[in-house]
């Protein structure tokens, strides 16, 4: 297991390619973080730090880039994407900051930023930054990123406020019954991340996930329903993941969700082609 890593936000942002983290000389070396700062160009695969506001997404962010993310103790503080980078284990990882949100149903522009890189970025893991003492309050939110992808790390940041008020998580349970790995962080100090970091590696590079958790509906008309519109929704914007969470979206009503496809800006959000273009 790797040393502990500093504290966070110490000193500026690193230069391209130059090592701050505890072994800058090894980034190669299994289980060692080299960070990157803002390292743009070639990575091997992509993390999404999600998670409802005020969690400690951007301060798991700085930790593992070496970048000064705006941190303050008030929801909110992040409203666009910033990417930044590392290197572990051998691999680089390009890594997204996303603003907090209570749920992909959205909602709000910030919120729709993080939305739309969740469902339609397809990050190779995404990290769902929980707030170990609220924990009812974000667990939607972690079930709705299990409904789209396996490809998760639940880390279940603030333990030592969480210990401060008594409250202790069952986090084998808690991965046992989500079917992904659950980290106890405490960001701030810089506690979890090695293990963090190795839950991350080793759900981006399995070839094997589990499969996301089902959209199941009982009510076989609306499984009829939801069949049919996401078959619409693939023909319409070929390539496009998660048709069936768009579908049910649509059968919702999710206004935000009708406009992207009346204007036909859905198949972008994906990287597709837009009905015109593959036309
Ligand atoms: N005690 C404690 N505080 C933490 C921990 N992680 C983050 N914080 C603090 O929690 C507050 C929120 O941290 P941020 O990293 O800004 O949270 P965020 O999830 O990026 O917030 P938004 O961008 O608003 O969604 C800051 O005051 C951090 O210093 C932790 O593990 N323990
Ligand atoms: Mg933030």
């Amino acid at each position: 297991m790797a040393a502990p890593l500093p504290a966070p936000g110490v000193g500026p942002p690193p230069d391209e390619g130059a090592a701050s983290g505890p072994c800058g000389s090894c980034a190669a070396a299994p289980g060692r973080l080299m960070r990157l700062g803002l390292a743009p160009g070639r990575h091997d695969h992509v993390v999404a730090l999600a998670g409802n506001p005020n969690t400690g997404k951007s301060t798991v962010f700085n930790a593992l880039t070496g970048l000064r993310q705006h941190v303050g103790n008030w929801s909110g503080k992040t409203v666009s994407r910033a990417e930044g980078g590392f290197t572990y284990g051998g691999a680089r990882y390009r890594i997204v900051d996303l603003p907090g949100t209570y749920s992909l149903l959205s909602t709000s522009t910030d919120e729709d930023v993080a939305r739309d890189a969740l469902l339609f970025g397809r990050p190779d893991v995404t990290v769902a930054v929980a707030d170990a003492t609220r924990l009812e309050r974000n667990l939607p939110l972690v079930l709705q990123v299990r409904q789209i992808t396996g490809r998760v790390v639940v880390a279940l940041n603030l333990v030592d406020e969480a210990a401060r008020h008594g409250i202790t998580v069952d986090t084998r349970h808690l991965s046992r019954e989500l079917g992904v790995p659950v980290v106890a962080t405490a960001a701030r100090r810089g506690d979890g991340l090695p293990e963090l970091l190795a839950a991350i590696a080793q759900v981006a590079t399995t070839d094997d996930p589990p499969p996301p958790l089902a959209l199941v509906h009982h009510d076989p008309a609306l499984e009829e329903a939801v069949a049919t519109l996401a078959a619409r929704v693939e023909e319409r914007f070929p390539g496009l993941p998660n048709s069936r969470w768009v579908a049910l979206r649509l059968l919702e009503g999710d206004p935000g969700i009708e406009e992207a496809v009346r204007a036909g800006t859905l198949g972008e959000l994906a990287g597709a082609p837009t009905p015109e273009a593959a036309a």
